[in-house]
């Protein structure tokens, strides 16, 4: 007999890679996990009839030769299947999108570290023309788009893209999906986020903004996941860790979002017992005082740290400065000769203020050229640390709307970072 699972609180990604993978194995028995998230849940409620599967103990382990395991590699995220560990003679296949090596040694796999797990059999379909019908292409657009946050997560390939696409062919119903992918917000997580916002807080830790909170939660909440999506979006910050405590089991939830590349959760979880991808993730912890895993998240986050990018590898220097009493005249001729849109003007080597072409808008009338540019530069000069982040750049340039920032070194000006600078590093053009 042969048998195809997945991992424990299966998600929409899971379950399609589940379905998907009967059309490679027609003669195995899906057996789905008892805990599921809410939906998949209801995703197989609405579709009883259509997707049929089994439970673990439906099934004699004893008599399985062929295990076929989707979505995970790890034993322990599978259900009731550990009598399998040591079967003689049992053959595994694996299909799997995750980046970290798991303890499932196969006899055969497919692992590409893609978006989303359901991927790996679309592209196959693609490749033979496959056709699926509406409701499957449903099922797995939805996990698809799940496990990529409709393919804006940074671990969204053109290959998840594509399958899409193929999906999208094959009329997957797009109404059904936002109900699937939307449907666990009701009043209930309206008030657990709610709760959160109210005590929220943000925090500096490294170059990262990001917030920790947590909330008391009773009994089996639904969509928490969703929660702590959502109060990142809210909250704005690069990153949030929700820490839902349930009293009565004495344990605690806790689920983080990151959208920032350098901020990995999986890690993070992963250190911490759980698990999940660069941008979610999330852990059971036992026995354990909300305090006390706040502390452990910020250590993690400053232990894991990598040395990022600094403003130092990517400003200009050395700074062409001018002095405050040359003309607006002088001041476009260096414009229009050096292409520039920007100079600090400064005074015995320290900055006091910035001429950009904007200010050039205040200039009227032609008596204006004789001026001396101290009169029309912009005397607030926000300024940057060389050890500063990219980001912090970033942000300081669209919080006062300026284009460029003078890197300052104990009072002294070394260099300057401007918009395209930053853009280098966003798209992660690094300059020679
Ligand atoms: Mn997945």
């Amino acid at each position: 007999m042969e048998i195809i699972t997945t991992h424990k609180n299966t998600d929409l990604d899971a379950l399609a890679s589940l379905f998907a993978a009967k059309f490679f194995y027609p003669q195995a028995k899906l057996i789905l996990p008892s805990r599921v998230n809410p939906n998949v849940r209801f995703f197989l409620s609405l579709h009883k009839d259509i997707f049929s599967y089994y439970s673990h103990n439906d099934i004699d382990l004893k008599k399985i030769s062929k295990l076929i395991v989707v979505d995970t590699n790890c034993w322990n995220r599978l259900e009731g299947m550990n009598s399998l560990r040591k079967q003689n003679g049992l053959v595994i296949h694996l299909w799997d999108h995750h980046p970290i090596k798991g303890d499932i040694k196969s006899n055969w796999s497919c692992q590409e570290v893609i978006g989303a797990n359901t991927t790996l059999f679309i592209s196959r379909f693609e490749k033979i023309s496959k056709k699926i019908t509406p409701i499957q292409a449903t099922l797995f657009l939805a996990g698809i788009y799940e496990d990529t946050g409709n393919l804006s997560f940074p671990n969204s390939t053109a290959k998840d893209a594509r399958a899409v696409a193929y999906l999208m062919d094959m009329q997957a119903d797009l109404k059904v999906i936002r109900k699937l992918l939307r449907g666990v917000y009701g009043p209930r997580q309206k008030d657990v986020l709610f709760k959160m916002l109210k005590n929220s807080h943000r925090m500096k830790i490294g170059s990262y903004c990001i917030s920790i909170n947590s909330t008391e939660i009773n009994g089996h909440t639904p969509g928490l996941a969703i929660i702590a999506s959502m109060l990142q979006d809210i909250l704005n910050v690069d990153a949030v860790f929700c820490i839902f405590l349930e009293k009565d089991k004495n344990q605690i939830i806790l689920i983080g979002r990151s959208a920032v590349d350098s901020l990995n959760i999986g890690t993070i979880m992963r250190t911490m017992g759980g698990g999940g991808h660069p941008g979610a993730g999330s852990v059971l912890l036992k026995a354990v005082n909300p305090a006390s895993v706040k502390e452990w998240i910020i250590e993690l986050i400053n232990g894991n740290q990598q040395s990022t990018i600094k403003i130092s590898d990517l400003m200009s220097f050395p700074v062409a400065g001018i002095p405050p009493d040359t003309s607006m005249e002088d001041v476009d001729i260096i414009f229009k000769e050096q292409n520039y849109t920007g100079l600090p003007v400064m005074e015995d080597e320290k900055i006091v203020g910035i001429i950009s072409r904007r200010d050039f808008n205040r200039v009227r009338d032609s008596s204006h050229f004789q001026s001396p540019v101290k009169a029309f530069m912009s005397n607030n000069v926000i300024t940057i640390d060389p050890k500063s982040s990219c980001t912090k750049a970033a942000r300081l340039m669209i919080k006062h709307d300026i284009g460029r920032l003078p890197v300052v070194e104990d009072g002294r000006i070394i260099g300057i970072i401007t918009r395209s600078d930053a853009m280098r590093y966003f798209y992660d053009i690094l300059p020679e």
